[in-house]
């Protein structure tokens, strides 16, 4: 190794052990994407809801600024919900909706006018699902995109869509069966607000408060549930 290859090779060894060095308590620019901020997700207020009732769902869309448009996807199994339907916010356009029979739905959304461009979380729009089958039903965000109206288009990462899991409760405790327990909790309950939670979920007859229509319709469903007490049979 002549002179120079030597002066080379102690100075780029020098440069990687600084850069390994820095490695430890540096974060490069380059590090520091919005990955690890999520730009779309989706909110409900019950994320346990009972069988055969509608939930809303609401799409968010944060940590960015300047958005005047987006294009979204959202996916669910069409066995356990159906789509009903999406409401908008002020200052929001739907341009396009699309909705698959394998349970997809696309968004073409912008933004009315500069003045209600996106510069901060917002809650663009307002999803309404059926619950069709009991357990954990989950709504996902694919293929999304976003734009400035400027020179910026560009696909929202995976990781940057955050979806949400809905569980659906037939009964009240989510144990798949109605049984003088159902009866009991909702009892327990009675004349307040409806408890949608991960225990229960005592709004079976849906108005938003646990009442004797609930009571009603359980003590119903334990006449009928033959495996819990089979009265008729002998
Ligand atoms: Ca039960
Ligand atoms: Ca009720």
């Amino acid at each position: 190794m002549n002179n120079l290859k030597k002066i080379g090779f102690i100075f780029l060894l020098g440069m990687g052990i600084f850069i390994v060095g820095g490695n430890t308590n540096k974060v490069y620019a380059s590090e520091i994407t919005t990955s690890s901020s999520v730009v779309f997700y989706l909110e409900s207020n019950n994320k346990t809801v009972g069988l055969d009732n509608t939930t809303n769902v609401n799409l968010f869309i944060n940590n960015v600024t300047g958005i005047m448009a987006e294009d979204i996807t959202i996916s669910y199994n069409t066995n356990k919900l159906e789509y009903l339907n999406a409401n908008i916010t002020d200052g929001i356009n739907i341009i396009q909706s699309v909705v698959t029979t394998s349970g997809q739905v696309r968004f073409i959304l912008s933004s009315y006018g500069d003045e209600n461009v996106i510069d901060s979380t917002k809650n663009i729009l307002q999803l309404q699902f059926k619950t069709k089958e009991q357990g954990k039903s989950k709504i996902q965000l694919n293929n999304c995109k976003i734009s400035d109206g400027i020179n910026m288009e560009r696909n929202v990462l995976k990781e940057e869509c955050e979806g949400i899991v809905i569980k659906v409760n037939n009964d009240v405790n989510g144990d798949g069966e109605f049984t003088l327990l159902d009866l009991a909790i909702d009892s327990k309950y009675l004349n307040e607000d409806a408890i949608s939670n991960d225990d229960y979920t005592t709004d079976v007859v849906v108005n938003g408060k646990t009442d004797k229509d609930d009571l009603d319709k359980i003590s119903q469903e334990i006449l009928k549930n033959k495996d819990y007490y089979n009265f008729e049979k002998k």
